[in-house]
């Protein structure tokens, strides 16, 4: 099987602009008539529900960010009375409070809809063994994963995060075809198993769909190499739907981002105008189908650029997105340079003698800032000399330092002492007191 749904995954762009512009214009109607909160934003900035003309009125429209639903705690945002929806999720960020979003039945299948377009993208098929683990429970990844599989007709191994060993026996004993979990949970998976002399090449695996937080091109090619398979990325988030939003085909040259359900924009982060195609910026997103809780131009905080072009690869017509690079608030600005993650993680991985297991510490040391990054050394070289050793954090340092433009202290520590992850991995801890 190619494609879930070739009609649209294939589709002209003219049938795909109908179809945004026809839902839009819908949805417009809908959140003003059912959301107090939207009919008040419209009101204020005067627009008329009744009049839009083409999809670029999106512009028009009000954004919504991640504190507009943590004021609506828990359920006040919901264009649907609570008898209407059929399941909650939520996410907690930093701050501490929940994220609450809830489903309608028809929410539910067009999570199914768009989460097996995403499996079969990957390359899935009914005959797929599915070893799920994300995590089950409020959080998405476990349930969007699984109602995909089920909606694509595969064989799904609902074994949620955690439980390494027994994640290792089913995957042989089964036959497991298709590991889902976050990127860092798989080369934690490696890890447990080289160290139980488990052949990690020779399970039936061929497919990872890993997602769910940031990895780069260098902690793929490592996944790859310690599986012996083919890593995709699969990204999503609980406001939007959960996993399945876009998804990466084998051809791994961005994710194909579901528009007729999701429509995407760039913006700019400081400013919120528009951003052209191939721009990097923010993704906003608005939800044009959903019912118990549709979102207009969410600001996602996600940092991508986008192409119109159809795939070279699938021939898949819908917009991509580029890798996710980082998060707006993971975003460190480090004596005035702005810093993302995935660039200390980039550099890394391009140093064979360091783990991929990493930790960045921020501290602010009479009113300087200080960037420590952490990083474990491989087992090979753990019992160098010291000498060899601190030649090895010269080497970092000078190689991070060149990438960033900006001066780090880099500590070197034993295997497996940083803090391993069975869902999203915490990379950078701030400590200083702004
Ligand atoms: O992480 C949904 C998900 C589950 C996606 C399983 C993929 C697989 P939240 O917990 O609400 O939902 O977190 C959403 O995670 O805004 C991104 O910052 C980050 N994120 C999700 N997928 C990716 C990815 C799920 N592929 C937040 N690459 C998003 C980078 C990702 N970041």
């Amino acid at each position: 099987m190619d494609y879930f749904n070739r009609t649209v995954e294939t589709a002209s762009s003219s049938s795909l602009k109908d179809i945004q512009y026809g839902r839009l214009k819908d949805l417009v109607r809908y959140v003003a008539r059912r959301m107090p909160f939207y009919s008040r934003a419209m009101a204020e900035k005067k627009i008329d529900p009744e009049k839009f003309s083409s999809v670029e009125d999106i512009k028009y429209l009000p954004f919504t960010v991640k504190s507009d639903l943590r004021d609506h705690y828990p359920f006040d945002l919901f264009a649907v009375p609570l008898s209407e929806v059929v399941e909650l999720h939520a996410s907690s960020g930093t701050t501490g409070k929940l994220t609450v979003v809830g489903y309608t039945r028809n929410d539910i299948r067009i999570w199914s809809e768009v989460m097996a377009r995403s499996l079969v993208c990957s390359g899935a098929t009914r005959g797929d063994i599915i070893q799920n683990a994300y995590g089950y429970g409020l959080f998405t990844g476990g349930l969007g994963i699984h109602y995909g599989a089920l909606e694509l007709g595969a064989s799904v191994i609902p074994i949620s995060s955690g439980g390494t060993q027994r994640q290792l026996m089913l995957m042989k004993d089964f036959g497991s075809t298709i590991m889902t979990c976050t990127p860092s949970y798989s080369l934690f998976m490696a890890e447990e198993a080289r160290e139980k002399g488990f052949d990690t090449k020779g399970t039936r695996l061929r497919v990872g769909i890993f997602g769910a937080e940031p990895w780069t091109e260098g902690m793929r090619e490592q996944i790859e190499k310690e599986w012996n398979i083919t890593a995709l990325d699969i990204y999503g988030l609980s406001e939007i739907i959960g996993p399945g939003v876009a998804m990466e085909c084998p051809g791994k040259e961005g994710l194909h981002l579901w528009a007729d359900h999701f429509l995407p924009e760039v913006v700019d982060p400081a400013t919120g105008e528009v951003l052209g195609e191939g721009e990097e910026g923010e993704l906003v997103i608005t939800t044009l189908t959903k019912e118990a809780l549709p979102l207009l131009r969410y600001r996602t905080g996600d940092i991508v650029s986008i192409s119109w072009q159809p795939c070279p690869h699938c021939k898949r017509t819908m917009p991509r997105i580029s890798k996710i690079k980082g998060r707006i608030d993971d975003m460190l600005i480090i004596r005035g340079v702005n810093i993302f993650p995935s660039q200390i993680e980039t550099v890394l991985m391009s140093i064979p003698e360091v783990a991929p297991h990493y930790q960045i510490i921020v501290t602010r040391e009479k009113h300087l800032d200080r960037l420590e990054v952490q990083v474990e050394v491989a087992e090979k070289v753990f019992s160098d000399e010291i000498k060899k050793l601190e030649e090895l954090e010269a080497k970092v340092v000078s190689e991070i330092e060149s990438a960033l433009g900006i001066s780090v202290n880099v500590r070197l520590v034993e295997p497996k002492s940083i803090e391993r992850s069975l869902g999203k991995a915490k990379r950078v801890i701030d400590q200083r007191k702004i």
